[in-house]
């Protein structure tokens, strides 16, 4: 049947090291659908409907790539979409166990999940969104570390009143 793989996360927002994740498995899997958390808890800067929206706009070229968001646990979301592949990002020796925690846990919740693990290309390796967010806010350059779309989104919020 056709290979359908969920690549979830917060998107808050959207960096060139998620979007690099994306480029690749989406040659992999017949179908990615990048899932965003709206996480009432996190207290994101980017609200799920710029998240989601910023990450059509950068991935409209990807004709297998879906965009959709998630509140519930991500099995059960998995479960409604038919899917039962995930795909995760490792940057570092830091990334890997709670990856590997989370792996295990949905594992563990249903023995029917399998995680993806996809090494980031070295250049993004130190990329997260929590320190792009720190960059702009303090007004420093995000260019190369984001799309472009993005670095005018991050300019907006930041810029000063
Ligand atoms: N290069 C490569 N990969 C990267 C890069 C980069 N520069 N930056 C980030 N990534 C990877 C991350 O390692 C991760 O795999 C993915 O991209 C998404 O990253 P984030 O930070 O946007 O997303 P997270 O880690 O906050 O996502 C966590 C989830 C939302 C998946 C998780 O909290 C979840 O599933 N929540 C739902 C409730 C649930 O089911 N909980 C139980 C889990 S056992």
């Amino acid at each position: 049947g056709m290979k359908i793989a969920v690549y979830p996360g917060s998107f808050d927002p959207v960096t060139n090291g998620h979007l690099d994740i994306i480029h690749r498995s989406a040659k992999v899997f017949d179908k990615l659908v990048v899932a965003v958390l709206n996480n009432t808890s996190k207290n994101p800067l980017f609200t799920l409907e710029e998240r989601t929206e910023l990450l059509r706009k950068v991935t409209s070229d990807l004709p297998n790539v879906e965009i959709d968001s998630f509140r519930d646990l991500l099995i059960n979301y998995m479960k409604q979409k038919n899917a039962h592949l995930i795909v995760r990002g490792l940057r570092a020796v830091s990334d890997f166990e709670y990856e590997l925690q989370m792996a295990s846990m949905n594992r563990k919740l249903d023995e029917h999940f399998e995680t993806f693990f996809m090494t980031s290309t070295p250049q993004y390796s130190y990329l997260s969104s929590s320190i792009v967010k720190e960059i702009a806010r303090f007004h420093g350059p995000v260019t190369g570390l984001v799309p472009e779309q993005v670095e005018k989104a991050l300019l907006l919020k930041y810029a000063p009143r």
